[in-house]
């Protein structure tokens, strides 16, 4: 398929000229009004959609860390269908929830993503993507990427430009081979930040390179939400990660599904991430 090409009348209603795209806000921020808005996409279960008339070059899975933040997904979900089925692709899109109480885990939900979508189709390539980013432009192609692609490189809240050189957080992409080559993330960040840095360290250590679009096509804006609460730790866990990466990652990865769904717009996983498998 080419990436990218206007498919109806819709079109020119989100998406203008010169790639940027109208940000869509939800009539109701439940999920079944999201799908009734986007029932004109005729998505198929699990928030799967394929091109009906050429054949996509790669499977994608859109992985996403969730906690609490409905009004988040409905934005997300209501503005990622169109993108993505625009650029056509054939993708699904993960919702991975966090069961039990202990801090967040978006790391350790990302590897539980990844795990759990190869167990229900051979996909070639994963973006992780936070919930509150909503992509700005459609030139800012969610193709499989041949190096690690960092696509938040512009986002509202840091005045759309880059805070520091080495970030790889916010939304990411990568091939199959390259997560595994790194044992992905590092299951041991609760709580919020560094988890990302870890794996550009993983990244960089296992001879691979950051690569990014031009930030006025890798543009972002972020929905507003209550913070997580920071980890304390993490200064300390980071500073001596190299030791652990073959050792913590998806070869150390522990948890139990306690529900996995095929929801109309999303396959929905629910983790508890707290005790052993
Ligand atoms: C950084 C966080 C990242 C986060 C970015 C952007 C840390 C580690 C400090 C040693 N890194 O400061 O996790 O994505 O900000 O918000 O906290």
């Amino acid at each position: 398929c080419n990436e990218n090409v206007n498919f109806n009348y819709t079109d020119s209603f989100i998406f203008s000229s010169d790639g940027t795209m109208r940000i869509l806000v939800p009539a109701q921020e439940t999920l079944e009004e999201v799908a009734q808005q986007l029932s004109w996409l005729k998505l198929l279960e699990g928030g799967h959609h394929e091109p009906l008339d050429c054949q996509a070059r790669y499977k994608i899975a859109i992985i996403v860390p969730y906690r609490d933040r409905l009004s988040n997904l409905c934005t997300f979900l209501l503005n990622m269908h169109p993108f993505l089925t625009k650029q056509q692709l054939d993708y699904s899109i993960f919702i991975v929830e966090q069961f039990d109480d202990s801090l967040f885990n978006r790391a350790m939900l990302m590897n539980v993503g990844f795990n759990e979508a190869l167990k229900l189709r051979e996909f070639e390539c994963f973006f992780f993507h936070d919930v509150d980013l909503i992509p700005e432009n459609d030139r800012n192609i969610y193709s499989c990427p041949d190096q690690p692609r960092h696509m938040s490189v512009a986002i509202d809240k840091f005045n759309y430009s880059l805070p520091y050189v080495d970030l790889f957080g916010g939304v990411i992409g990568l091939n199959r081979n390259h997560f595994q080559l790194v044992n992905g993330f590092s299951n041991q960040y609760w709580g919020w930040g560094a988890e990302d840095d870890d794996m550009a360290y993983r990244v960089k250590a296992h001879g691979l390179n950051i690569t990014r679009y031009a930030p006025n096509v890798a543009r972002y804006r972020m929905l507003s939400h209550v913070n997580q609460e920071s980890n304390p730790l993490r200064f300390e866990i980071l500073r001596n990660s190299r030791v652990r990466f073959s050792t913590d990652g998806l070869n150390s990865l522990k948890y139990r599904v306690e529900s996995l769904k095929q929801l109309p717009l999303f396959t929905y996983i629910l983790v508890d991430l707290s005790g052993e498998s």
